[in-house]
């Protein structure tokens, strides 16, 4: 299976004709290859997209609206076939695409198919100087969407929806390791009409093309999802240009557990915040934090939970947890495996790689908890984004607190607690962009979404999706 560019409403080959491999992580193996693309895909997309641009930013909002929700429902139609290539692609169990990934792309237009229609902008009178100012939202022109392979479908559809929404064109480029369902989703705009050049798609290495998108001098605006270190090398890239840039980056959440909480709801959540999607979603809650008196309890539960989690065949609708994404990713999570005595920690369950007969070459490992005592140490600082956890126990909230806030990251935080008072005070100060209180990963798609500190810059989401797609432009009119 090959898959191709999306330019202009054509799947066609790169220039170069130079192609990657791409690789079903359940069996290990190759199953298909996707373009290579070199700058010149790159610059041939952007042409596609400027000369999109003046028609398509010129569409009432209505036609914009219908076309997106036209997209929805066709993700919904298609939604079997789309979450069976998602986990072949990704590794994931075919019962979370079914049930998060998918419907949640759907969403992702769904929801901008209506918020363009209720999306305003601010007048302001001056008065005393008969003057009126109004801020004008215009769209930017082209775009770039880069997104990354943890959810994919569900996050490249998260800036795409919003970016065509207000208007704008786009070149886009899903992660290299799972292509996919982003290629899909080039056929499925075909099908609705989505009229030529208003999105393209080109794949290729985050090192080549998707950097070809970051240095393009005529691309206004990058919107990003990845690690730390590739959206600092973004913003480097980027800030020369003054390019306008949406970071979500890494993470390493807390998960902050009191005795006062509701015990067994927060421990079934638990297990789910701690290894939904083989952990490989930057808002799991890898640091467990614990109330001292229900630790050793908490401890003996979570444990055996955990036990019950079924390791294997992505495809299987019973497996928990499927395969992580790369080989190259298992040798990253097996490599903080490496040091867990050296940081001073205790493997209390899980730690190895797992052979599933039949699937021997797959990616698979057992879901870990490990326990520490000191938060410095690099389990607990760095983002091993796969299915392992740390837990460490706290007397106090402010210790609570003080843990929870000592990493570089500040994406979100989980708080379990009957206390309202604890709640907002705990709530107030954790330097997060994102608080959760007795439930994980809730999303309402019209708040703010987005991390603080290391973890990135910009919101996604709701209102701010648009006004990071806009550019206002203050309209001063002075009369007698
Ligand atoms: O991500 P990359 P990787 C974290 C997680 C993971 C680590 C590295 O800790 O282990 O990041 O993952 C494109 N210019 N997250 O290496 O490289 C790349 O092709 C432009 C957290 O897979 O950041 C892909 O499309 N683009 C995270 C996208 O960036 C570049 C989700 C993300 O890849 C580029 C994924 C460049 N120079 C990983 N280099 C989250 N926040 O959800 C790469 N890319």
């Amino acid at each position: 299976m090959k898959i191709k560019n999306y330019i202009n409403r054509e799947f066609v080959n790169p220039i170069s004709n130079s192609w990657l491999d791409n690789y079903n992580p359940a069996i290990g193996e190759v199953y298909g290859q996707i373009p290579n693309s070199s700058k010149e895909d790159v610059e041939k997309a952007y042409q596609a997209a400027a000369k999109a641009f003046p028609k398509w930013s010129n569409f009432t909002l209505e036609e914009r609206s219908k076309i997106l929700s036209k997209i929805a429902d066709l993700i919904l139609e298609k939604l079997d076939f789309l979450a069976e290539a998602e986990s072949k692609d990704n590794g994931k169990s075919i019962s979370l695409a079914k049930q998060v990934d998918i419907p949640r792309a759907a969403s992702n237009f769904r929801f901008f198919a209506n918020a363009i229609t209720q999306f305003s902008s601010e007048s302001h009178e001056s008065v005393g100087l008969n003057a009126i100012n109004f801020t004008l939202r215009q769209p930017i022109g082209v775009v770039g969407c880069i997104s990354p392979w943890n959810l994919p479908l569900y996050l490249f559809t998260w800036k795409i929806a919003p970016a065509i929404a207000a208007g704008n064109c786009i070149v886009a480029k899903p992660s290299e390791v799972t292509p996919m369902t982003a290629h899909l989703l080039g056929k499925i705009c075909n099908e609705v009409g989505l009229p030529k050049g208003v999105l393209n798609i080109v794949h290729g290495l985050g090192t080549t093309t998707g950097q070809a998108i970051v240095e393009h001098p005529k691309i206004k605006a990058i919107s990003f999802t990845g690690g730390t270190k590739t959206g600092a090398h973004i913003a480097r890239v980027a800030a020369p240009m003054f390019k306008k840039l949406s970071l979500e980056l890494g993470g390493k959440n807390p998960n902050i557990i009191f005795a006062d909480c509701d015990y067994e709801k927060m421990l079934a959540t638990t297990v789910r915040s701690s290894f939904a999607n083989q952990g490989q979603i930057c808002l799991c809650g890898s640091r467990i934090l614990v109330e001292e008196s229900i630790y050793e309890k908490f401890k003996k539960d979570f444990i055996q939970k955990v036990a019950d989690l079924k390791v294997g065949n992505p495809s299987d609708s019973s497996t928990d947890i499927g395969a992580l994404v790369s080989k190259q990713h298992l040798e990253k999570v097996k490599s903080y495996i490496d040091i867990v005595e050296q940081e001073g920690g205790k493997i209390l369950s899980g730690g190895l790689e797992v052979t599933l007969p039949n699937y021997e070459n797959g990616y698979y490992f057992q879901p870990t908890v490990i326990e520490i005592t000191d938060n410095k140490c690099r389990l607990n600082q760095e983002e091993i984004f796969g299915p392992v956890v740390t837990i460490m126990s706290f007397k106090t909230d402010k210790d609570a607190l003080t843990l929870a806030n000592d990493v570089k990251y500040g994406l979100s935080g989980t708080l379990w607690t009957n206390n309202l008072n604890r709640t907002m005070q705990i709530a107030k100060q954790l330097q997060t962009g994102i608080v959760w209180v007795n439930t994980w990963m809730l999303r309402d798609l019209r708040t703010p979404f987005g991390g603080a500190k290391e973890s990135g810059v910009g919101r996604e989401g709701g209102f701010e999706a648009l006004r990071f797609f806009t550019e206002p432009k203050n309209i001063c009119i002075k009369y007698e």
